[in-house]
């Protein structure tokens, strides 16, 4: 027993001496090695030897460690290999492999792959991912130049050819993007904000595309055969009068489509295409600028077209399919320049337009002449608007053959031309010769609002018709001659105009069938000329049979207009008051006024309350007949522009502007 009790304190004193003095036990890791990229940190846990460590790494360069508790965190610096040594508290040692990889490279990502540019011409490119901050350089800072800041590249054009935009994040990411320059110059002034150089004829030979924006137009700008004009939606020009090419005398500028070339103007109800006066909201008037002109290849029954207005542009062929290209959702204000007597610039000029052009939703307000004149051509149109006009609204010559359906014609009275304003003015040719194709054209669901009945004051003479005093304080060559009013529709000199299923309001005369020249009333008798469906309300009188200057028609019981127009075959009718139409409104002075000149409150209607369209009960409804007219025309069953008074049944909210005078372009 006593043996025993000495081996068991022999074992004791070795046990104690173990653990006065024990191996150092070495570190182990899991994972066993570490792979890290630069940048990028990684955790590994010590799994055998003594607490507290410390950890040194071999490459500071390449690695860097620290330890918290059993666990060393690696941070890769720069690609290579490094050893983190580990100590244990009780002297225990051992390496830890680390493997630093390089920093994967994070590709900065741009909006575009490519831009076209005009010169002078600056256009975004927006980057999303790599690692800012970022740089951009061009491979030809002559072609195009680049900036950024932040994750947005402006790129500007500086003369044709291609460059090559290279973005470079902060971790050497690269993109590159394209940017090509069109080689002919279109814009000039501060930052490409001008189309035209204010020469007497700019010429664009090639195609474009104008970006969204607000530029001026200077000059006469054309577009030449060949040529596609494209215009963002959104965009707005602002027509200057300009005196160019050392000229004494000032021209408004223009844009003139070619034969063979084309405008795709393609607005949006949210985004209309504006072409509009450059002088500030108030002081703008009628005849600030000239218009748009376009040409085609159509027929026309003339022997030689130069298109009026001063413009050196021929119109007119074979192709009555002919494609000149889109206007949509385009407003046109302020426009309308006389460059010389009977020679005018009209808000919108179709000289031979063809019918593979789509003409849909167009607005002219505020035209210095007609608001729309057509010689010849086959184009069709829907959903046009004329509003305040100084001329005639729809003024057809020369064998145009359109067919138009729904639109809208609201006048100022106190504003009319010097050679008497109509609401129709139709011709076939200056002479009323019998030259082919005839004017032809067909017009259904018109609302045209006269100058009678909105003021009670009107009064059809100088007294009243002031034009506003509107270039009284200009140059001669910008100056607009009041007139009086005349008709709904002056048909004349052969025409063989048809307008079905419309109503007009307050004209000194409803229907002027015109013989003085031609035999107008020979194609109304032989039918080549219509007049169905057609309601006349508050007219000075339902017809008469000629032109007059002075205001003084016939009140002839036999006049041939008048018979004509209450032949009770045509279903056209006769209201004695404006009012019996049951129109939501008639009356654009009772609406808000809000145009000011000199300081005086002008007509003005706010968008909101413009509808003029008929209520419950409306004699308009349920009275449209559509029959032998073609497909182009939808059948309705009402009579005028508008199915109701209903905000869903009016197609000009949205797009169009009743008060361009006051606003902010
Ligand atoms: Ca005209
Ligand atoms: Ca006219
Ligand atoms: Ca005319
Ligand atoms: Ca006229």
């Amino acid at each position: 027993m006593k043996q025993f009790g000495l081996i068991m304190a022999a074992m004791a004193v070795i046990l104690m001496g173990c653990k006065e003095d024990p191996d150092p036990v070495a570190p182990t890791f899991s994972p066993g090695s570490v792979s890290v990229s630069e940048g990028s940190s990684a955790t590994v846990s010590i799994t055998a030897g003594s607490a507290p460590f410390t950890v040194q790494s071999s490459s500071t360069a390449t690695a860097t460690a620290s330890i918290d508790g059993r666990t060393i965190t690696v941070t890769g610096v720069s690609a290579g290999s490094a050893s983190i040594n580990v100590s244990g508290s009780d002297g225990g040692f051992a390496t830890l492999a680390v493997t630093v990889t390089q920093r994967a490279i994070n590709d900065p990502v741009l909006s575009v792959t490519s831009v076209d540019l005009e010169m002078e011409e600056t256009a975004t490119v927006t980057i999303s991912g790599g690692t800012p901050a970022f740089t951009v350089s061009s491979s030809d800072a002559g072609i195009a130049t680049a900036s950024v800041s932040g994750t947005t590249v402006s790129v500007t054009g500086v003369s044709g050819g291609t460059a090559l935009i290279t973005v470079t994040g902060s971790d050497n990411g690269t993109a590159t993007f394209a940017v090509v320059v069109n080689d002919e110059q279109i814009l000039f002034g501060p930052n490409g904000t001008q189309l035209g150089n204010g020469n007497h004829s700019f010429s664009i030979t090639k195609s474009h595309t104008i970006r969204k924006g607000t530029y001026t137009l200077v000059g006469w700008v054309y577009v030449e055969e060949g040529a596609t004009l494209t215009i963002e939606p959104g965009t707005v020009f602002k027509g200057t009068n300009y005196n160019f090419d050392n000229r004494e005398v000032a021209t408004g500028s223009s844009l003139i489509i070619q034969q063979g070339a084309k405008i795709i103007a393609e607005g949006t109800r949210e985004q209309p295409i504006v072409f509009t006066s450059a002088m500030p909201k108030g002081q703008r008037q009628a005849a600030d600028w000239g218009g748009i002109i376009i040409c085609g290849k159509a027929k026309h029954n003339l022997t030689s077209a130069n298109i009026e207005g001063g413009v050196q542009a021929t119109h007119g062929g074979d192709d009555d399919d002919d494609n000149s290209g889109v206007l949509k959702y385009v407003r046109i204000e302020f426009g309308g320049y006389p460059f010389a007597l009977n020679n005018e610039i009209n808000g919108l000029t179709l000289g031979s337009v063809g019918r593979g052009t789509t003409i849909e939703h167009v607005q002219v307000s505020y035209c210095g002449d007609d608001s729309y004149e057509w010689f010849g051509g086959t184009v069709n149109a829907k959903y046009l608007i004329a509003y305040h006009g100084w001329d005639d609204d729809f003024d057809t010559d020369n064998g145009f053959s359109g067919k138009i359906q729904f639109a809208l014609s609201v006048r100022d009275p106190k504003i009319a031309d010097t050679s008497n304003s109509n609401g129709f003015e139709s011709d076939n040719n200056s002479s009323g010769s019998d030259n082919r194709p005839f004017t032809t054209v067909q017009f259904s669901n018109v609302t045209v609002i006269g100058p009678m009945g909105q003021d009670p004051n009107f009064d059809n003479n100088s007294g009243y018709i002031d034009g506003y005093a509107w270039g009284e304080t200009r140059t001669s060559e910008f100056q607009i001659s009041t007139g009086i009013y005349q008709s709904a529709m002056h048909i004349r000199r052969y025409s063989h105009l048809s307008c079905y299923n419309s109503v007009f309001t307050g004209f000194p005369v409803g229907l002027i069938l015109d013989n003085a020249a031609g035999n107008t009333q020979g194609a109304a008798t032989s039918g080549d000329l219509q007049i169905r469906n057609v309601f006349f309300a508050g007219m000075g009188r339902v017809g008469a049979t000629n032109n007059s200057t002075t205001g003084a028609w016939n009140d002839d019981p036999n006049d041939f207009s008048t018979n004509f127009f209450t032949n009770t075959d045509f279903n056209n009718q006769v209201f004695e008051n404006i009012e019996d139409l049951g129109l939501k409104q008639f009356r654009s002075k009772e609406l808000p006024l809000r145009i000011v000149q000199g300081g005086e409150r002008k007509y003005g209607v706010n968008d909101l309350t413009a509808n003029w369209g008929p209520t419950a009960g409306s004699p308009l409804l349920n009275a449209a007949n559509f029959t032998g007219l073609d497909s182009f025309f939808t059948p309705t069953t009402y009579i005028g522009a508008f199915a109701s008074d209903s905000d869903s049944d009016n197609w000009t909210r949205g797009w169009a502007n009743f008060d361009p005078q006051n606003t902010d372009y």
